[in-house]
């Protein structure tokens, strides 16, 4: 069995969910593309990787990503840092020779994004960036659905992403709230899953009409690089600094292919967790996705007896796509490390069959130019339409 080396860098929240799906990714599909082995981990500090290689499973650490990049054993460099450090990375990893997977959102705008699109087309290597949410198998059941002419033609899609980390604000400003790490709040953060929804689902957005909020103009300092996500507060002694990103966004949409919808995002909303949700109406029918309730697709189809017409409950299981890697009865249920899992396998069997995986940095460079489209419609009131050469 061929085995892949992994350099990661970043050993935070990502970092612990990526390692997880290595560890786990030849026990849910054997025979595997691939045995992901965890070679060497990065972190900024000593302290940091060492901690990292060992809760994590790596062999070796570093603190300087550029050594790992450079080393002829590694074969994948995985990319789990804060946003503003993608770019340079994947830029390198790519002129090494390395397949790059990287974490959403690809890059800082969609400037930053083409250049690394780029540097993978020029080197040849295989990239893929990090929207694990498509990957849930109730999201890839709608997609099936889609393609098989279930709920017909498409009138409209509904995406929402809705979070309540941050909506205190004690919460602290960590690099999540500053526009020279992070690229945008919300926006960048959580509403580019929607986006990638949005696209995987109907198809190309090509118009938007925005607008956007920032609720807390100022937070505490968070020390450390690791961010808490609100689960440590400032306090009243901690000094504040100012928040330069949305906190949330509404936009409408227009597809190519004649639909419209909504996409908006916040991380202020008591009550609300992981509320990643999509409902899309056809001429025949309609599906509704909440990732809260991740096994499970509502689907109501216009041919459905009049005395049973209304959304009902598809449980995904082994019928449904990936069904053959995940848990044998349906709703027995997955979690996040599933979703991973199935990009990992997807990824690395796009090394091995030597095909293309989605999404990529192609994905991840429509993406931010769609996220800039917003910002810019945001800023100026209006309708903006999405670059013509990136449909
Ligand atoms: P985090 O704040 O938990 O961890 C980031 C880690 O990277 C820290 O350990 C930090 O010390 C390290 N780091 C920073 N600069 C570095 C450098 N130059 N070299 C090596 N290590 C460095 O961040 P988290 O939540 O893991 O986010 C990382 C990326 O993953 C972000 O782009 C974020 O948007 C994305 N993300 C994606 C999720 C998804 O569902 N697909 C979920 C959470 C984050
Ligand atoms: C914080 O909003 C966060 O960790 C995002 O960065 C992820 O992309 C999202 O999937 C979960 O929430």
């Amino acid at each position: 069995m061929k085995q892949l080396n992994v350099g990661m860098i970043g050993g935070g929240f990502m970092g612990k969910a990526h390692a997880l799906a290595y560890a786990g990714m030849p026990m849910f599909f054997w025979p595997a593309p691939a045995v992901p082995h965890r070679h060497t981990i990065v972190d900024v500090t000593e302290e940091l990787a060492k901690n990292a290689a060992m809760k994590l499973g790596f062999d070796h650490y570093e603190t300087d990503w550029r050594k790992v990049v450079n080393d002829p054993e590694i074969d994948v460099i995985d990319i789990v840092t804060p946003n503003h450090t993608h770019a340079e990375i994947a830029i390198a990893a790519a002129k090494a020779g390395k397949h790059i997977i990287c974490e959403k959102p690809l890059a800082l705008g969609a400037e930053q994004a083409k250049e690394m699109l780029d540097a993978v087309n020029e080197a040849g290597v295989k990239h893929m960036v990090a929207f694990n949410y498509r990957r849930t198998p109730a999201v890839a059941l709608a997609k099936k659905y889609i393609e098989e002419g279930r709920i017909g033609k498409i009138l409209s899609f509904r995406g929402t992403y809705l979070q309540d980390w941050s909506a205190d604000p004690e919460s602290p400003l960590s690099w999540r709230f500053q526009k020279k790490i992070a690229g945008s709040g919300a926006l960048g953060d959580i509403g580019t899953h929607v986006v990638d929804f949005a696209r995987y689902l109907v198809g190309e957005i090509t118009d938007v009409n925005a607008v956007t909020k920032t609720w807390i103009p100022e937070r505490p300092v968070q020390t450390g690089g690791t961010d808490s996500l609100g689960n440590v507060k400032g306090g009243a002694d901690v000094p504040k600094s100012p928040v330069d990103v949305d906190d949330e966004f509404i936009t409408m949409v227009k597809f190519d292919q004649g639909a419209i919808g909504t996409i908006e995002a916040t991380r202020n909303a008591w009550g609300r967790n992981n509320y990643l949700t999509f409902e899309i109406h056809g001429e025949k029918g309609s599906l509704a996705f909440n990732y809260e309730r991740r096994d499970e697709l509502q689907v109501c189809f216009s041919d459905d007896p009049g005395d049973a017409k209304g959304f009902r409950t598809v449980y995904t299981g082994p019928n449904h796509p990936y069904g053959e890697g995940l848990w044998p009865i349906p709703a027995l249920g997955i979690g996040y490390g599933e979703t991973k899992i199935i990009e990992t396998y997807d990824f690395f069997k796009s090394i091995t069959e030597d095909t293309v995986v989605s999404p990529n940095f192609h994905d991840g460079y429509k993406i931010e130019a769609i996220a800039d489209a917003i910002l810019q419609s945001a800023e100026n009131s209006q309708w903006v339409t999405v670059a013509k050469e990136l449909s």
